[in-house]
C-alpha cells in the first residue's frame, strides 16, 4: 500500500504506491503507533479527500474541535490578514491549542496547492522530547523552574491569557514536553502579538533567556522543516511538537487545509473551544487540567 522513509531529523514519510490509494485505508491503530514513535507521519501521493471525506477521517481519531468556522480551517494567504496565519509572514513556535481549556491531540494538514520553487513557508516541527533528552542536567533544572505567562488578543479565532510551566508531561507517554509559544516575530507586531512575562526574572535576563532558548529551538538536530507538496497529508502529535512556519517569499501559492483532533471515541460530538483569558483567572496546571487562581 505504501513504502515509508525517514524524514529527518524525525519523522516518517509513507509513499503511497498507486495513485488510487487512500489514507483511509492505512489502520488507525497503525497510524497512531507511528504517531508515538515518529511524532509527525507525512503521508505522500495519496488521492485527495472532499472536506466532507477529510472530516470522516480525522474524527477516527477522535473528537474535531469546531471552530467559528467550522472543523476545517483553511489556510491561504490573504492581503490584509487578520491573523497571522493567513499573512505571508513567518509564524512563530507555538503548540495548537495554548489558550483552550482541552489541547487538541493532533492536528492533521492536507494539501491542495503548493508552489515548488524555494521559497519559503515550510511549516517547522521542533521535537521537544529529543529537545529535552539533548538538553544539560542544569538547563533541565532551570527550565522544569520556570513558568511562562503568554497572553494575545483575539483578532481572528483565538485569544488568551495563561501561565503554563515550560517544561509539561506528555498526557499519552508520559515523556518531559517543552510547553513555549515565541515571541518577538518580527512578523506578527501589528496583527496578533504574544506578550509574555517570566516571573521571577528581570527584563534583561529574561530577554537574554529567551533568545537563547528560541535558538536552541530552531536547531536541525530537532527541527524538521516540512516542504508542502501538492496532495501531502501530514499528521503531528500536537503535547509532543512544538510548530512554526518560515517566511512564505513573494508569489507562493499555498493552500492547507487544517483540523484539530481531540480526545474521546469516534462518536463523541464535536467539540467547541473553550477559551482560558484574564477576567476568568485560570492558570493551567498541565497539559490538559485547568485550575482557578485565586
Ligand atoms: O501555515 C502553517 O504552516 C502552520 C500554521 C499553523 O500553525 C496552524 O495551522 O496551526
Ligand atoms: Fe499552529
Amino acid at each position: 500500500m505504501y513504502n515509508s522513509a525517514g524524514a529527518q531529523p524525525f519523522g516518517i514519510i509513507l509513499n503511497s504506491s498507486s495513485s488510487t490509494g487512500s489514507i483511509s485505508d492505512i489502520p488507525i491503530n497503525e497510524m497512531i503507533d507511528m504517531l508515538d514513535e515518529h511524532k509527525a507521519v507525512i503521508m505522500r501521493g495519496f488521492h485527495p479527500l472532499l472536506p466532507e471525506e477529510f472530516m470522516n477521517y480525522a474524527n477516527r481519531y477522535g473528537p474535531l474541535l469546531k471552530w467559528e468556522f467550522g472543523e476545517i480551517l483553511n489556510l491561504r494567504i490573504e492581503k490584509k490578514p487578520l491573523n497571522h496565519l493567513f499573512g505571508s509572514g513567518r509564524v512563530e513556535m507555538h503548540w495548537d491549542g495554548a489558550y483552550l481549556t482541552e489541547v487538541p491531540r493532533f492536528s492533521v494538514f492536507q494539501c491542495l496547492e503548493s508552489s515548488t520553487e524555494e521559497n519559503g513557508g515550510e511549516t517547522l516541527f521542533t521535537d521537544t522530547v529529543k529537545f529535552l533528552e539533548q538538553a544539560s542536567a542544569d538547563d533541565r533544572d532551570k527550565w522544569a523552574n520556570t513558568a511562562i505567562s503568554y497572553s494575545t488578543q483575539k483578532a481572528a479565532h483565538y485569544s488568551g491569557a495563561v501561565t503554563v510551566p515550560l517544561v509539561g508531561v506528555h498526557p499519552y507517554t508520559g515523556k518531559q514536553v517543552v510547553r513555549f509559544i515565541e515571541p518577538y516575530n518580527e512578523d506578527n507586531l501589528d496583527v496578533n502579538p504574544v506578550h509574555i512575562h517570566i516571573d521571577g526574572m528581570e527584563p534583561t535576563e529574561q530577554e537574554s533567556f529567551l533568545k537563547d532558548f528560541i535558538n536552541r529551538l530552531y536547531k536541525p538536530d530537532y527541527m524538521y522543516r516540512h516542504r508542502w507538496q501538492k496532495g501531502d497529508f501530514l499528521i503531528y502529535d500536537n503535547n509532543a511538537l512544538l510548530h512554526g512556519r518560515s517566511k512564505i517569499e513573494e508569489n507562493i501559492s499555498r493552500h492547507l487545509q487544517r483540523i484539530h483532533i481531540l480526545v474521546g471515541e469516534q462518536n463523541d460530538q464535536s467539540r467547541v473551544p473553550i477559551f482560558i483569558t484574564d477576567d476568568q483567572k485560570v492558570k493551567r496546571v498541565n497539559n490538559t487540567e485547568t485550575s482557578t487562581v485565586d
